[in-house]
């Protein structure tokens, strides 16, 4: 693998970015990263990762170079049969936390997780590549903690039951989420192509 070549990560959110920005610091990986927010087109459809390789094939012409994007989804199992999974975006600026503790407050028990698809183009093999993670945990009873974004601060993870997502530093979400577990599968992709 060449020193230095730039890789592009599309994407409009920065805390995504940083998170990203921040795991292939750690791993040593010799691609400087790029954040370019240009908009591709989101699709609505009944998964992840129909949504992210339509997003990566219709900005395919606008990069110059090996990009990818990424989609990632909240699913509360229970009680709401993975609403609002690939909804997540909208329901969080319509409802939002407060929102998601209201639909739940009358059951007793939650079962929730992430899904992150990173969909890739890679210009050496001119083919796309697609990478999935999961964490599973539950909703929190209450909103809590300040860091990481979105849906973080209602979402504890079985690895950590003591606290919300938005109670670890990026370091420690990374390490069991489900962005950082499909990042990881793309950073030995391309350590070893
Ligand atoms: P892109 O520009 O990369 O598409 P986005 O903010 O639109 O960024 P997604 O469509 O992938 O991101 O994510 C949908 C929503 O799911 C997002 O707006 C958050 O509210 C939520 N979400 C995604 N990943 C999350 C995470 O790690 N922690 C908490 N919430 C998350």
């Amino acid at each position: 693998m060449n020193k230095d070549q730039l890789l592009y990560f599309v994407t409009g959110n920065e805390h995504k970015f940083s998170e990203v920005s921040e795991l292939f610091q750690q791993k040593k990986i010799n691609y400087d990263l790029i954040q370019l927010d240009i908009n591709p087109i989101e699709i609505q459809a009944d998964t992840l990762s129909e949504v992210a390789s339509f997003k990566l094939k219709s900005i395919q012409n606008q990069v110059n170079g090996s990009f990818f994007v990424e989609d990632a989804g909240f699913f509360v199992d229970t009680p709401l049969n993975g609403f609002p999974g690939v909804y997540s975006s909208y329901v969080f600026k319509t409802i939002g936390n407060e929102g998601i503790l209201r639909l739940i407050k009358d059951f007793g028990t939650s079962k929730a997780h992430f899904v992150s698809y990173f969909a890739l183009y890679y210009t050496p093999s001119k083919k796309m590549f697609l990478f999935e993670g999961r964490v599973d945990g539950k909703v929190s009873s209450s909103i809590k903690g300040t860091q990481g974004f979105g849906y973080d601060p209602i979402f504890i993870p079985d690895e950590n039951p003591a606290k919300t997502f938005a109670e670890l530093s990026k370091k420690e979400k990374n390490e069991i989420s489900h962005r950082g577990k499909a990042l990881d599968k793309l950073i030995k992709f391309l350590k070893t192509h």
